[in-house]
């Protein structure tokens, strides 16, 4: 198949999965072109089937606002027509999906797009009733509409009125990269004392919680040796650093930043922290329970898909920090449990997000939809 992908190249879930997923496509012998506005930042070395397409935007003094949205949909149209596109996959509805739809009115039926509904899509952006009704549009005129999780689907459902059917297919993690990695040299560095490690990572916005960390950290630290990583940046972190401050935990906390290998920072960690507001999916809760770490999370949005509660971790009301200190703690202090947390959490994302299985239920949907026609 010729399938075009566009998703936010930066960092973010999104567009890890839609990169992940195109790379996985190409190894199954598709051509994969991506049309973004600058190159995907997991994207990787040279492989034969993928295509990059950027989509440059005029900057004409007449135009107050640069129209990215329609030199998207022409670039869409563009390379579907040139490339022979069958399926233009697009990740996060607005405005990807109206961008496709608009690139399909040019092209043709031919082209089939599917949608996927990533999360803040619709539980931010659907509260907005400047984009609303166009959220709303976009999902109904996509050929197919995938969601990352059941509890996504139900959202999109009542927030936005939605009748279209929408396809639940989760994330997925690829275990050839995602396995515990023998890390002991540079965890020393962070914990000299063999400390227990607590990691969070995030793009820190007010969803994320990231005083939570905090203050999950702070109990935790009162009662046993501890450090806490965070990864990542974002508007919150300057908060962050204020707080760590005032509780006097300076000396217990390391700031890493933006991580490329994610799977070796993860290995570090003893207990990933993920007191979430909202998460649709929790993509950096899948990456820990592959890389064996177990998850201290909230009960929000489709976290209890990928977490089970008392299995890979455990998954508390958002804002019980004093439940989360304690779960944290318990994993902390039992080796058996924890033991046997690591290895249901390695189990279940091998088995339920691994990532062939994910890639044929794509490529299955796409398939349903050019036979269609
Ligand atoms: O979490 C974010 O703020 C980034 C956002 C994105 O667009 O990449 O993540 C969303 O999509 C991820 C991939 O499907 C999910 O794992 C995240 O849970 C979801 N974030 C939210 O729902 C807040």
């Amino acid at each position: 198949m010729n399938i075009g992908i566009t998703c936010y190249p930066s960092l973010g879930g999104s567009g890890v999965v839609a990169t992940e997923l195109g790379k996985l496509l190409a190894e199954r012998g598709h051509q994969v072109h991506f049309i973004t506005s600058s190159m995907p930042f997991r994207l990787g070395k040279f492989h034969p089937n993928i295509f990059y397409h950027e989509v440059e935007v005029s900057h004409y003094d007449v135009f107050k606002y640069p129209p990215y949205d329609l030199t998207l949909a022409n670039r869409m149209a563009q390379v579907a027509k040139n490339e022979k596109l069958d399926v233009l996959h697009v990740h996060y509805a607005v405005p990807h999906a109206l961008c496709a739809y608009l690139a399909k009115q040019m092209v043709g039926e031919q082209l089939k797009i599917v949608t996927t509904l990533h999360g803040t899509d619709i539980t931010v952006l659907g509260y907005d009733s400047s984009l609303s009704s166009l959220i709303r549009f976009g999902i109904e005129q996509s050929d197919m509409v995938t969601a990352v999780s059941h509890d996504l689907i139900r959202q999109t459902k009542e927030l936005l009125h939605v009748e279209k059917d929408i396809v639940p297919v989760y994330n997925f993690v690829d275990k050839r990269r995602y396995y515990p990695k023998e890390v002991s040299e540079i965890k020393r560095v962070f914990a000299p004392n063999g400390e227990k490690i607590i990691m969070h990572i995030s793009n820190f916005r007010p969803v994320k919680r990231s005083q939570d960390v905090i203050e999950v950290f702070a109990r935790v630290r009162d009662q046993m040796p501890a450090k806490l990583l965070l990864i990542g940046e974002g508007p919150d972190l300057s908060m962050v650093r204020q707080k760590i401050v005032e509780k006097g935990l300076e000396g217990d906390v390391h700031f890493l930043g933006k991580q490329e290998d994610v799977a070796e920072v993860i290995s570090m960690a003893d207990v990933m922290l993920l007191p979430s507001e909202k998460e649709s999916f929790g993509l950096v809760a899948l990456e820990a329970m592959a890389c064996g770490v177990p998850v201290v999370a909230t009960l929000a949005g489709g976290l209890p898909e990928v977490v089970l509660d008392g299995v890979c971790g455990f998954l508390r009301p958002i804002g019980d920090v004093a439940g989360m200190a304690e779960q944290t703690l318990l994993l902390l202090q039992d080796e058996e449990l924890y033991a046997r947390f690591s290895r249901s959490s390695i189990e279940r994302s091998c088995e339920t997000f691994c990532h062939d299985k994910i890639a044929s239920e794509y490529e299955s949907l796409y398939l349903q939809l050019i036979n269609q026609s």
